[in-house]
């Protein structure tokens, strides 16, 4: 990891992401914002552009991107809005358990279609009774024939009135914990799929989330992902490889904090001279420079792990934990800054902090993260 450059190939991609975002989405942010409109046309622009699906692989149709390309992507469409990037990359999430755990047959089956056509995705594991548990999960799979009858209920799910397919978890027998879970792709279009109406969010409200119910949804045997029981283990697999991107997409809103704190410091005058030239102000500045850095160095330093072949467990825990926690705080001082005006919704500052506080608690709160790295930290020790 010493050598910090990006190559040419990652600096257009980064390029492209960002006039992207500062052209196509950063108009529409605060619009789509307010009214809580799931901006569909933005999407499909996306897609069209390549930057939809970034983790399908050249030989299923898609670009074929290194995690820290996709990463550098993320940063840049964040920085616009977080709401569109999140229901942008939840079909990475929801198309990776696929790669992880679907056959050939299976990856050919259903990735191509997605960059051939726009299509949204959603990765259905949280249910009403439970997230962080995810290993207690109560959707049940019942063996029918050649079938699985799915009866159970999601929630938080991206995109998910909107979604043409999704991934589901559900469980064999749940006395199995762990060892009963197995995952499903499953069509929009199969009888007993009922995606729920969309929840009023605090932050990310131009991107649509709700429930999925299943009400004895007859899935294939050949949509089954692994063998019976691989589940559990391909969803945190999932995890592993898309807590990095969040990193990134945290980065992105702490970047955007920065640049209109720092921008806004130098224009506001108090006790005779811009508010920049104040040590108090200064002392902030800097303190959100160095902690924003040190997201992005985290974000890069996981991605480049994974990219080289490890599993990247920890890293992409602290990965997500660190960049959104300081996000979080970025956020919250680039408000301070603005004093008054941060709190009115005329400035963007206060919707930054609304959305950078789902980036602690979604793919696995920061509670969650720090079990995870902490049991890998002891393991070593052990
Ligand atoms: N990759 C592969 N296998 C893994 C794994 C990983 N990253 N993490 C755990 N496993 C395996 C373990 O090795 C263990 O296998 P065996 O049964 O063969 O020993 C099994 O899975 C159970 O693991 P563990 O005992 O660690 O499970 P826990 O119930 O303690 O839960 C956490 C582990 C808390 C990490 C998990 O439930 C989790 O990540 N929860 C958050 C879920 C989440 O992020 N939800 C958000 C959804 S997207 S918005």
């Amino acid at each position: 990891m010493p050598d910090f450059s990006l190559s040419e190939e990652e600096r257009s991609l980064q390029d492209l992401a960002r006039k992207f975002a500062r052209t196509e989405m950063a108009p529409h942010a605060a619009e789509c914002d307010r009214a809580g409109r799931f901006p569909e046309e933005i999407y499909r622009k996306a897609w069209e552009l390549g930057l939809m699906n970034l983790n399908v692989p050249t030989e299923y149709g898609g670009s074929g991107l290194t995690l820290l390309q996709q990463c550098l992507i993320v940063e840049e469409l964040a920085h616009a809005c977080a709401g569109m990037t999140t229901s942008i990359i939840a079909n990475c999430l929801a198309l990776e358990p696929i790669l992880i755990g679907g056959s050939e047959e299976q990856r050919k089956r259903f990735l191509p279609g997605f960059c051939s056509e726009y299509h949204l995705a959603s990765f259905c594991l949280t249910e009403p009774g439970g997230g962080s548990d995810a290993g207690a999960l109560k959707t049940r799979a019942v063996r029918d024939g050649d079938h699985y009858v799915l009866t159970g209920e999601k929630c938080f799910i991206t995109n998910g009135p909107f979604a043409s397919l999704y991934t589901v978890f559900a469980t064999t027998d749940p006395a199995l914990k762990h060892s009963g879970i197995c995952a499903f792709v499953v069509s929009r279009d199969t009888p007993g799929v009922v995606p729920g109406k969309e929840e009023e969010k605090m932050g990310h409200r131009a991107s649509a989330t709700s429930t999925v119910r299943f009400e004895g949804a007859r899935i294939p045997l050949e949509n089954r992902l692994g063998g019976e029981g691989d589940g559990f283990s391909i969803a945190m697999r999932t995890l592993d490889q898309t807590r990095t991107p969040i990193g990134a997409l945290a980065t992105g809103i702490a970047q955007a904090a920065l640049d209109h704190a720092a921008a806004y410091s130098l224009k506001r005058e108090t006790f005779g001279k811009p508010i920049g030239e104040h040590q108090a102000i200064q002392i902030k500045l800097a303190n959100m420079t160095m902690e924003l850095r040190a997201a992005r160095l985290l974000t890069w330093q996981s991605a480049w792990t994974i990219d080289h072949g490890q599993r990247g467990s920890l890293e992409s825990s602290v990965a997500k934990c660190y960049a959104s926690d300081a996000s979080m705080r970025i956020a919250d001082e680039a408000l301070q800054i603005f004093g008054g005006y941060g709190y009115m919704k005329d400035y963007p500052v206060e919707k930054l902090l609304r959305d950078a506080k789902l980036a602690q608690i979604y793919e696995g709160s920061n509670e969650i993260q720090r079990i995870v790295i902490a049991r890998q930290l002891l393991s070593a020790y052990a």
